[in-house]
């Protein structure tokens, strides 16, 4: 009998190591982060970087490559540069990707995308233009069931003005404004998407106390990184008349590390439509443009998810301390 219980033992005990180690492979995810990360760069936004942090060195998933999209070759640069600082021994591959929108051929990032696809199941979380995604999509539609899931900054609620405040000017939903047409084609696959943008980043405000932790460090790049949100936090109060400044791709970045901090409704229509242009400079100059847009009581059959501002008070802590790690 005690040899019998012995022998149950040992089996239950290689059964119960076998599923542990099985399911730790099947839970962390592999995410692939596309961003047009240009930190540092003057009058550039500094997101990219504290969403590229916030994803560092987490349990739940790998990255498993970072594309590049409308960053050139100094966002290759500073993408190398962060991740020197702030993962050395991680060896995440950065691929260059699509420089302008018009850049619709194959690149290294899409091909490494279609590399990866071929062979697993990857989350993407796209913080530049999708311009990237659809050439790693096009002709090889069939790998769309690959993608788990798109976590997109962009989208908005029916009507919605990216306004602050009376004062400052409405902003564009960047990434989506950049190239339509390449999230256009994205989105007439059958891939789960996720739309956290602007909305959701709202209560996100990162203001100069919050920074403090790296001013003082003894790390020189950090040093440099605190100077650089400093820059941001400037441009903000002169161009925006807004105290603080708040990071969106870390918010949308958000959804991945903070999934209960983000408040999000799932299968609601989205729609791409025409309408009065709120931003008519640049490159979205015109009388109209395409707004991406959610409602409930649109008809589309087309459904996302969409995500409402999130419970900063949940995940700031997290991206502050992010931001002060050093490794060892
Ligand atoms: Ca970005």
């Amino acid at each position: 009998m005690i040899a019998q219980v012995m022998i149950l033992a040992v089996i239950f005990s290689l059964f119960s190591n076998h599923c542990t180690a099985q399911s730790a492979t099947f839970v962390k995810k592999r995410v692939w982060i596309d961003t047009d990360n240009k930190f540092g760069k003057y009058n550039r936004d500094v997101d990219d970087l504290l969403a590229i942090i916030s994803c560092l060195n987490q349990d739940s998933f790998d990255i498993v490559g970072i594309g590049l999209a409308r960053a050139g070759h100094y966002g290759y640069k500073a993408t190398q540069k962060l991740l020197k600082n702030y993962a050395p021994n991680a060896k995440i591959p950065i691929y260059q990707g699509a420089i302008h929108n018009r850049d619709t051929g194959q690149t290294a990032a899409s091909m490494a995308l279609q590399d990866l696809l071929k062979q697993h199941k990857i989350t993407l979380l796209v913080l530049g233009p999708a311009t990237n995604i659809a050439a790693a999509l096009h002709q090889n539609t069939q790998l769309a069931p690959q993608i788990e899931e798109l976590i997109f900054c962009g989208g908005r609620t029916e009507n919605t003005v990216f306004q602050l405040n009376k004062k400052a000017f409405p902003m564009r939903d960047a990434n989506f404004d950049y190239d339509t047409s390449s999230f256009l084609k994205v989105l007439r696959l059958d891939i789960p998407i996720v739309l956290a943008g602007y909305e959701a980043a709202l209560p996100l405000i990162l203001h100069r106390q919050d920074l403090k932790s790296l001013k003082r460090n003894k790390n020189s790049y950090q040093r440099f990184v605190y100077k650089k949100l400093n820059r941001w936090l400037f441009f903000w109060k002169k161009f925006l008349y807004f105290e603080g400044f708040i990071p969106f791709d870390a918010a949308t970045a958000a959804y991945l590390t903070h999934k209960q901090s983000c408040n999000c409704v799932e299968n609601i229509p989205v729609r791409v439509s025409w309408k009065i242009n709120d931003t008519n400079r640049g490159y979205t100059k015109g009388k109209q443009k395409l707004y991406l847009e959610v409602s409930a009581n649109f008809d589309e059959k087309r459904k996302v998810t969409f995500c409402n501002p999130i419970a900063a008070h949940q995940f700031k802590p997290f991206l502050i301390e992010k931001m002060r790690v050093v490794p060892k």
